[in-house]
């Protein structure tokens, strides 16, 4: 018998890998965890039936929302993760020569027990000195805390759930005031491809407008997200992601990627029509 996992993206399409089982299963308090066990893709997580990551492909994901902000400016120093919990934007923040400090703060605990368990590999960036992990309400923290960053990292779900009040502009506002000067914000902005994403999209880069100077998308490869296009937001007070790409810095870290390279940052910006017009009024 074969078993296959499928995620539906819209009523007509969507993702189907085939599973050798399923390694794990626990609903948390805020969502339902499972982690399958598949043949060509690894492990994958999944939140509440949706994809998060899956050991094959996640470094697509994890290389392109933390390189593109961190070589956009000239000394990022302290870096907020939001979300997060599977430890694979931390992984890539501190590999980072100027990093001296990310905090992460996650909401639920269950993904970081999770991803210790059962993607080492990726939860790898929880035992950097470099990091340091919060579990709680991310929009809660930083209402409270006083301290302020370079750069802020939204590596969140798709805004059901929790994930919800982390795409309004209250919280881009909150973000914006923990930013120090030439601070960045950089977050996952769903599919361009995917028909109820694009509103997500319009409405998301309209919020970041409100608050930010410059607003940026780019693109990158995820196969196993909705339709493989996957984007992200960058939002600054003042450095541009393609003009002050940070050359220096990039050969000085000399760092090894699977995806991410000098090129890549600059062609990531470069977007089609149709997800330009997602833009135009
Ligand atoms: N966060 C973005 C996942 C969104 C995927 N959406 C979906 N499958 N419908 C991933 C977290 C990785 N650290």
């Amino acid at each position: 018998m074969e078993l296959w996992y499928t995620e539906k993206h819209t009523e007509g399409r969507g993702i189907t890998i085939k599973a050798k089982g399923t390694l794990y299963q626990e609903k948390s308090e805020y969502q339902e965890m499972t982690v399958l066990d598949t043949e060509d893709f690894g492990n994958v997580m999944l939140l509440d039936g949706l994809v998060m990551l899956t050991q094959k492909d996640e470094f697509v994901y994890h290389e392109m929302i933390t390189h593109i902000p961190l070589y956009s400016h000239p000394n990022p120093k302290k870096v907020l993760i939001i979300g997060g919990g599977d430890g694979g934007t931390l992984r890539e923040v501190v590999r980072h020569q100027s990093v001296e400090k990310a905090v992460l703060v996650e909401i639920d605990d269950v993904v970081i027990e999770t991803a210790k368990k059962y993607f080492p590999e990726v939860a790898e960036g929880f035992i950097s000195p470099k990091g340091e992990v919060r579990v709680e309400d991310g929009i809660k923290y930083i209402k409270e805390s006083n301290e302020k960053f370079d750069l802020i990292i939204i590596d969140s779900t798709d805004p059901i759930g929790p994930a919800v009040g982390l795409f309004h502009q209250e919280f881009y506002q909150l973000c914006y005031d923990r930013l120090n000067d030439g601070g960045m914000l950089v977050a996952q902005s769903e599919s361009p491809f995917i028909p109820h994403m694009q509103q997500v999209i319009k409405d998301m880069y309209g919020n970041l407008g409100n608050v930010f100077p410059s607003v940026n998308m780019y693109l990158a490869f995820i196969p196993t997200y909705p339709s493989g296009l996957w984007s992200f937001a960058c939002a600054s007070k003042k450095y541009h992601p393609v003009n002050d790409f940070q050359e220096s810095a990039y050969n000085s870290d000399n760092l090894s990627f699977k995806y991410y390279n000098k090129d890549v940052h600059k062609a990531a910006f470069v977007l089609p029509n149709f997800v330009r017009e997602l833009f135009e009024k």
